[in-house]
């Protein structure tokens, strides 16, 4: 009896499995916050062009871009994601740090002072704690993409001090630590959805707003009056590429690999495509009129030590042993 029930199991499993492989879903929702205009919606069509190339149409993936499936509320994707309601994305490390608080390691300011550093971290071994980390909170992460690193606008004067941004109200992004970045440099932070931004730009809500150049280019921010423009530099948020840990477990192996294999050349497309960009980005908005200030070393040791207190406080919380791994990993880049 033992014999035959074992058998009766083995036999079910191997039905589950053939049932549960043959049960795709026609179409897997890819959330994103910008849309195809921006490097972050190019890099969600490249991972699902190459998908549906490589599966021979077997994968299909659908991008909802603007948060839509979190009725724009960017700081809800990852918990989307990890219920179910959201099967893969393509998004920032800001947005999912609420749930994972390992990813404020990236918004830690001057961290990473150039593109070198970025890869040292998600390429080596505190990128590897990163993506455990992800997964071990529900979501299976795949490949590194890059939103950019954010640089500082707003409509009132020249910044090249921390004292200019003096009760400056400046529109941040979803985690608290861009509340303490902020506040310590004595500005005064709102935090309020990408959906929100533009519009208290535009009414003069908030006086500025930090983001990556592409991002203030496409989206046109220097014509709701953002003129003054610091390339400080002080963070850069990476996309990750990921699948709920539910869907994923649907995959076959091959599938997992294809998949995984599609999002890391994506990634890599796309990184290499915004950084060549650059140049030729800054070109066209100082074109529009707006007044771009490089800092000197010395301005941007200036905020450095202004913020370095949002390392005391975020520092255990992302955890020490990361946090150092990170800071070796860019010393030795
Ligand atoms: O909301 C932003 O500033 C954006 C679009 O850069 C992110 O989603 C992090």
């Amino acid at each position: 009896l033992k014999r035959r029930s074992l058998l009766a199991a083995a036999a079910a499993t191997l039905l589950f499995s053939a049932v549960a492989q043959a049960d795709y879903k026609d179409e897997y929702t890819v959330s994103t916050v910008l849309p195809s205009a921006f490097p972050w919606g190019q890099a969600a069509d490249k991972w699902v062009e190459l998908v549906k190339e490589r599966s021979d149409g077997r994968i299909n993936m659908k991008i909802y871009s603007n948060s839509q499936l979190v009725s724009g509320d960017q700081t809800k994707e990852f918990s989307a994601m990890r219920s179910g309601l959201i099967d893969m994305s393509v998004g920032s490390t800001i947005n999912w740090s609420p749930q994972v608080p390992e990813l404020n390691l990236f918004s830690l300011p001057f961290l990473m002072p150039d593109y070198a550093a970025i890869d040292a971290i998600t390429q080596g071994e505190a990128g590897e704690a990163v993506f455990a980390a992800i997964k071990k909170r529900g979501v299976t992460p795949l490949a590194w993409g890059e939103n950019g690193f954010r640089e500082l606008s707003n409509s009132k004067l020249t910044i090249d001090e921390p004292a200019d941004l003096d009760g400056l109200k400046i529109r941040v992004v979803g985690s608290p630590l861009f509340q303490d970045t902020f506040t310590a440099l004595g500005a005064n932070p709102t935090q309020m959805s990408w959906a929100d931004a533009k519009p208290a730009l535009t009414t003069g809500a908030v006086d500025g707003q930090e983001n990556p150049l592409s991002v203030f280019d496409v989206a046109r921010i220097d014509q709701v009056g953002q003129k003054y423009l610091t390339r400080w530099h002080y963070m850069a948020d990476p996309l990750v590429f990921a699948v709920s840990n539910s869907i994923w477990d649907q995959f076959s192996e091959e599938d997992q690999a294809l998949l995984k294999q599609a999002a890391i050349d994506a990634g890599q497309w796309e990184i290499e495509k915004s950084r060549s960009e650059i140049d030729a980005t800054l070109a066209a908005i100082k074109e529009r009129g707006v007044e771009v200030t490089e800092l000197t070393d010395e301005q941007r040791d200036a905020f450095m030590k202004a913020t370095q207190s949002v390392y005391e406080t975020w520092t255990p919380r992302i955890g020490e042993d990361l946090v150092k791994q990170a800071q070796e990993a860019v010393a030795n880049r």
